[in-house]
C-alpha cells in the first residue's frame, strides 16, 4: 500500500479562518512517520497552491465561489494523479469544500476502473446545503449537494460530466447539526444518514456494520473526515464544533472497523484549524485515529 499526502493549505469555503493551517498541523503531529511506522511507503507530496482567501461576504449565495473552483480544480487533478499511479490519496485540507474536487475525482477512477464507489463522510454536519437555502454561504457547508449535482456548474461538473455520484454512495456518519433547508433535502436525495441520535440507540458497531455494508473487493472505499465529526471535548480545534459527537472510543471503533474491510482507498482530514486548538491536541488526535484507519489495533489479538 503506497499512500500520498497532498497539502490544499486554504480556508477559501470555511466561515472561519485558520483551516489553511491544517496541513502543517498533521505534519508537525507527525502523520507521516506514524504511518511509516506502519510499514507503509508514505510520500508527502507538499502544498497545492491557490488563490488567498480575500475574506469577502457571499455574493449570490456563495462566498469566493471562484476561488473555491480554482482550489477544487487543483485538489481534482492532485488526487486524480495519485489514484492514477495506483497510489492512495490523503487529502489534508482544508476546509471541507475541497472534498468535491477530490471525491469528484475519486469517482472518475471509479468509473475508469469499473469499481463501485462508496464514501463515508464522518461529520457533524449534512454538507447539503445549496446557494438558496444556505445560512451562511460558506461552500464547505455545500459539497455533498454539489457532487450529487446540486449546485454552481463550475463545480458539479468538474470532472466533466454531471452528477459527479449519486446520493446513494454516500453514509454519513456522527451527524447532529441540520439546517432547516437541508433536511428537507437530504430527505428527497434520500442521503443515508447515521445521525448521533442512532449511534446513542445501536451503538457504533451497528451503525457501522449498516455504513459497510456492501463493502465488497470490487468496493472503492473513500472517506471524508471531516474533524467537527468528534465530541469538541476531544477535539476543540475546529471552527464549527457541535456538542455531542462520538468520544475517544466510539471514534477509534469507527476507524478500526472501516480498517477492517481493507477497502480504504482514499481519504480527506479536513476542517482541522489549529486556530482554535491547544498544543496541537487535535492534529495529534486526528494522527492517532488516521493510524486506526491504517490498521493500528488497539486489540490484543
Ligand atoms: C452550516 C455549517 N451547515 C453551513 N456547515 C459546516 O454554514 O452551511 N460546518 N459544514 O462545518
Ligand atoms: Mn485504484
Ligand atoms: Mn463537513
Ligand atoms: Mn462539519
Amino acid at each position: 500500500q503506497a499512500v500520498s499526502l497532498i497539502g490544499a493549505p486554504t480556508d477559501i469555503g470555511a466561515g472561519h479562518r485558520g483551516a489553511s493551517m491544517g496541513p502543517e498541523a498533521l505534519r508537525v503531529a507527525n502523520l507521516q512517520a506514524r504511518l511509516k511506522a506502519r510499514g507503509i511507503d508514505v510520500v508527502d507530496r507538499g502544498n497545492l497552491q491557490g488563490p488567498l482567501n480575500p475574506w469577502e461576504p457571499p455574493r449570490e449565495g456563495y462566498r469566493h465561489l471562484s476561488a473555491v473552483v480554482d482550489w477544487n480544480r487543483a485538489v481534482y487533478e492532485a488526487i486524480y494523479g495519485e489514484l492514477s499511479l495506483g497510489r492512495l490519496p490523503v487529502m489534508l485540507g482544508g476546509d471541507h469544500c475541497l472534498a468535491i474536487g477530490s471525491i469528484t475525482a475519486v469517482a472518475r477512477h471509479c468509473r475508469e476502473h469499473h469499481k463501485k464507489l462508496r464514501v463515508l463522510w464522518l461529520d457533524a454536519h449534512a454538507d447539503f446545503n445549496t446557494a438558496q437555502i444556505t445560512p451562511s454561504g460558506n461552500i464547505h457547508g455545500m459539497p455533498v449537494a454539489c457532487l450529487c449535482g446540486m449546485g454552481p456548474e463550475e463545480l458539479t461538473t468538474l470532472g466533466g460530466s454531471k452528477p459527479a455520484t449519486a446520493p446513494d454512495v454516500f453514509r454519513q456518519i456522527g451527524i447532529r447539526s441540520v439546517d432547516e433547508g437541508e433536511k428537507r433535502l437530504v430527505r428527497e436525495a434520500r442521503v443515508s444518514i447515521f445521525d448521533m441520535r442512532q449511534i446513542d440507540e445501536s451503538g457504533m458497531k451497528r451503525v457501522m456494520e449498516e455504513a459497510l455494508e456492501g463493502v465488497d473487493a470490487d468496493t472503492h472505499l473513500h472517506v471524508s473526515f471531516d474533524v467537527d465529526f468528534l465530541d469538541p471535548a476531544i477535539a476543540p480545534g475546529v471552527g464549527t464544533t457541535v456538542r455531542g459527537g462520538p468520544n475517544y472510543r466510539e471514534a477509534q471503533l469507527c476507524m478500526e472497523m472501516i480498517a477492517d474491510t481493507g477497502r480504504l482507498a482514499s481519504l480527506d482530514i479536513v476542517e482541522l484549524n489549529p486556530a482554535f486548538d491547544k498544543r496541537n491536541q487535535t492534529a495529534k488526535l486526528a494522527v492517532d485515529l488516521v493510524e486506526s484507519l491504517f490498521g493500528k489495533s488497539t486489540l490484543i489479538r
